[in-house]
């Protein structure tokens, strides 16, 4: 295993969308995973996105547990559904070390995703988890949760993101 380079904002392969996985039992991707995994735990965050790794393929591993023993691999990842209600909660990046702020998005996602198998699953989300999906999935579409905050937001904190 290995801890990957995670790429930080202003780098352009953030803004490189991520094509579709075609072979996710591949020895690469499960390689990838593994990597990714141990990459997230040490940095340490609750998800990441290949493209911060300058991987552009749409996978993604998330554990929001306390105990930090839940891996969640989510390849070709979708939101199939998203509530109308939303929330603000305050967000963080491994990619834009050191700024946290609030982002409304959808409180509910149901997601459909394959397995490190191929199988598709599908599952709810809610409070951190759904933002952590959400965060994630914009990660692999070149979004950075900086681009979600108003525009005074942004000038305040200027000298801290460029
Ligand atoms: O995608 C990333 O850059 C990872 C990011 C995910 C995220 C955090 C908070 C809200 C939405 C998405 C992080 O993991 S930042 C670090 C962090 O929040 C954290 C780290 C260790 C324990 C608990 C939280
Ligand atoms: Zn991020």
């Amino acid at each position: 295993m290995a801890i990957l380079k995670i790429a930080r904002m202003g780098h352009p392969v953030l803004r490189s969308p991520a094509q579709p996985v075609k072979d996710p039992t591949a020895t690469e991707i499960r390689r990838l995973v593994q990597d990714m995994a141990e990459t997230m735990y040490e940095a340490p965050g609750i998800g990441l996105a290949a493209t911060q790794v300058d991987v552009h393929e749409q996978l993604i591993v998330i554990d929001t547990s306390e105990a930090r023993d839940q891996l969640r691999v989510l390849i070709n990842p979708e939101i199939i559904w998203a509530s109308e209600e939303r929330q603000v909660y305050e967000e963080g990046c491994l990619s834009v070390p050191g700024i946290y702020d609030g982002v409304e998005r959808p409180s509910r996602v149901r997601v459909r995703a394959l397995d490190v198998e191929g199988n598709p699953y599908e599952f709810d989300a809610d409070g951190l988890l759904a933002v952590c999906v959400q965060h994630e999935i914009d990660h692999l579409n070149g979004i950075l949760f900086v681009d979600k905050m108003g525009r005074i937001r942004k000038e305040f904190f200027k000298n801290c993101l460029y």
